[in-house]
Formats: C-alpha cells, structure tokens, sequence
C-alpha cells in the first residue's frame, strides 16, 4: 500500500469536538505524521450513540446511522473514527444493512426522502483498525523517533471496539486482543497485565447518565486494578472511556473516598497522544496541556507527571 492510498473520512462524534478537542488534535497530528489524508464529513450527525439511541428505536438509529454512512460514500472514502461508540453504531449498522436486503430497503425508502441512498461499499473503520490493519506496526516503526525507556501503561479497550466480535475485523483476537498492547510498545512504553482488563469503563450504555454510581463503581474497581499493577499512565482509544478514566477519577475520589485510601492520580492519554509524542511532535500540537485551574475544563487529572517523563526519556 502506498501512502497516497491513506484517505479517510474524519467522523467525529460528540464527545471529541464537546470535551476533548485534544484528541483530535492528536489524531489530525498523528495522520498527518503517518502521511494519510482525512477528509471532513460535513453534516455528520450523532453517530447516533449505540447505548443510548439503539436502546430506544432500533429503526431510528439506523437510519441516522445509515445517513452518515452515506456522507462518507459520497465523498468515496472510508470512514476513520476515534470513539468506540461511534464505530459501534456506524459498523453495526454498515454490517446489518449488507447481509439484510429488506432492511437495506426498508432504511433507503427513508434516505430516499433527503436524497440519499446507503451502498455499503465505504467501511467505517476504528483508528486502531487504521493503524494496524491499514498502516501495520512496520510502517508506524518507521515514524517513530524517541522511545520511553521506562513506562507503565494500562491499556483499556472498552466495549464496542472489540464487541460484538462477528461484525468486528479482529478475527479471533476480539476474545484475547493485542492490537492496542502492541500500538503502545512502539513507543517503548511497557503493557501491564491488570486484572479484568477487558472490563467496561463503566460510562457506555446509558449507564454514566442513569446512574452515575454505579457507573463510578466500575470505575473505581478499574482504577484499583490498574494502581495494583503499576500504572503511571492509562491509554485508552475511546473518548468516552476517556472521560470516564479522566473526570471519572475525580468522581471516584469524592464518592468513593472512604474506600480507596489514597486518591487517585493517573494521567490518561489518547493512543494517537502516546504514539505522537514517539514520534517527535510537539505536545502541544497533541493537545498535552499542562495542569490548569479551571473548572469543568478537561483534561480533569494533571497531565503533569507523564510531560515530566516525556522530558526526561524523549527529549
Ligand atoms: S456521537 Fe453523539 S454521543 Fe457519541 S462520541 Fe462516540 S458515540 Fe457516536
Ligand atoms: S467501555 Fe463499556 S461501553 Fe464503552 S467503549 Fe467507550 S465507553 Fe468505556
Ligand atoms: C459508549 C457509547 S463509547 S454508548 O454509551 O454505549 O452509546
């Protein structure tokens, strides 16, 4: 594959542009660096979100699912997203309405009403998806400069990525997956084993919004299982997760105070932050801000502790 071939449509989501408009910084840096191409999906909507909308009208969230699928079909691109959610709700539906005629009918009799038409024929993919089935290990090795020489990390997945297996690229590994562990040892950066690893965040399905404590109980039951292994940072791939881990934390240190003794205080960071700053680009481009007094502001943990190791193993 030549470089020339790494063109995709940029679907963002809400929670990136809303909360977390470092991440993708980072992913644009990151492309760029990797030498793709992406493209803007204008009039993108919601993906709409898998828990929340799927949960409530099947044939209404396909259909939406299905418009912006159309968007990237008409600018004849594949889809890069960067949210679990997003990829949940756009590859299920791209999966169903492919192996499902009357569906695929059923939703373009609704398309057909705004002039649109869903094909199938441009996959919405996962970053992670992009960077190790497009791209491949080798050809990010070549990108990368610098290399942590002491660095634990927590990988966390979370759900949709990997779920539900059948309409997933990853083969048998969505059941024992590698594919984020070895993203993150490009840079050097060691992959610790933690208990329940593959546990969901606690955030997705609607759970953040109905019922925040139970939500913050996954959470905390992560973080515990993370501090225990040795973390000095988390790196997730999905920014819904990363709002969980990040202004989650915050949470899990109020609600849970008398439980988990020391509060915690583990830096959380976007793959395509890690992998960036691996590969020699400035993290302020990265979005890798420096702690700040702000309130209701991300990144909620202080960054702090990673930039000082950046400092002193990168540069
Ligand atoms: S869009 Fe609207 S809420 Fe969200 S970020 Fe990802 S899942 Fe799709
Ligand atoms: S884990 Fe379970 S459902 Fe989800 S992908 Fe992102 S948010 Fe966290
Ligand atoms: C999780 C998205 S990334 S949702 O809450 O399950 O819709």
């Amino acid at each position: 594959m030549t470089t020339t071939d790494f063109k995709y449509g940029f679907f963002l989501g809400c929670v990136i542009p809303n909360r977390y408009p470092m991440i993708e910084a980072s992913i644009r840096a990151v492309m760029e660096e990797l030498g793709a191409e992406l493209v803007e999906l204008e009039g993108a909507s919601c993906c709409p979100a898998p828990g929340v909308f799927r949960a409530f009208h099947i044939p209404t969230w396909m259909a939406v699912a299905a418009r912006n699928n159309c968007i990237a079909e008409e600018k004849g691109v594949d889809i890069l997203t960067g949210c679990n959610g997003c990829y949940g709700s756009l590859r299920d539906s791209w999966t169903e309405l492919k192996h499902d005629p009357a569906l695929k009918k059923e939703v373009n009799s609704h398309l057909a009403k705004i002039g649109m038409e869903f094909k199938g024929n441009r996959e919405p993919k996962h970053i992670t998806q992009i960077l190790y089935q497009d791209m491949g290990l080798d050809y990010i090795r070549d990108h990368i400069k610098h290399k942590f020489k002491d660095l634990k990390v927590a990988v966390h997945y979370g759900c949709h990525v990997l779920k539900p297996s059948d309409m997933r690229p990853w083969g048998g590994e969505s059941e024992d997956p590698r594919f984020l562990d070895e993203l993150v040892e490009l840079t050097g950066a060691k992959s610790i084993d933690y208990k329940d690893k593959f546990m969901c965040c606690g955030a997705g399905g609607a759970v953040r919004s109905g019922i925040k404590e139970v939500s913050l109980d996954f959470t905390r039951e992560k973080l515990v299982n993370m501090r225990n292994a040795g973390a000095d940072i988390i790196v997730d791939c999905c920014p819904f997760c990363h709002l969980q881990l990040d202004l989650g934390q915050v949470e899990v240190n109020g609600t849970f105070a008398d439980e988990i003794g020391e509060p915690f205080n583990i830096p959380v960071i976007y793959l395509t932050q890690l992998l960036g700053v691996s590969m020699g680009i400035d993290p302020s481009r990265l979005g890798l801000m420096k702690n700040h007094k702000l309130s209701g502001v991300s990144p909620f943990i202080s960054l702090d502790p990673f930039l000082a190791k950046v400092k002193e193993q990168l540069i």
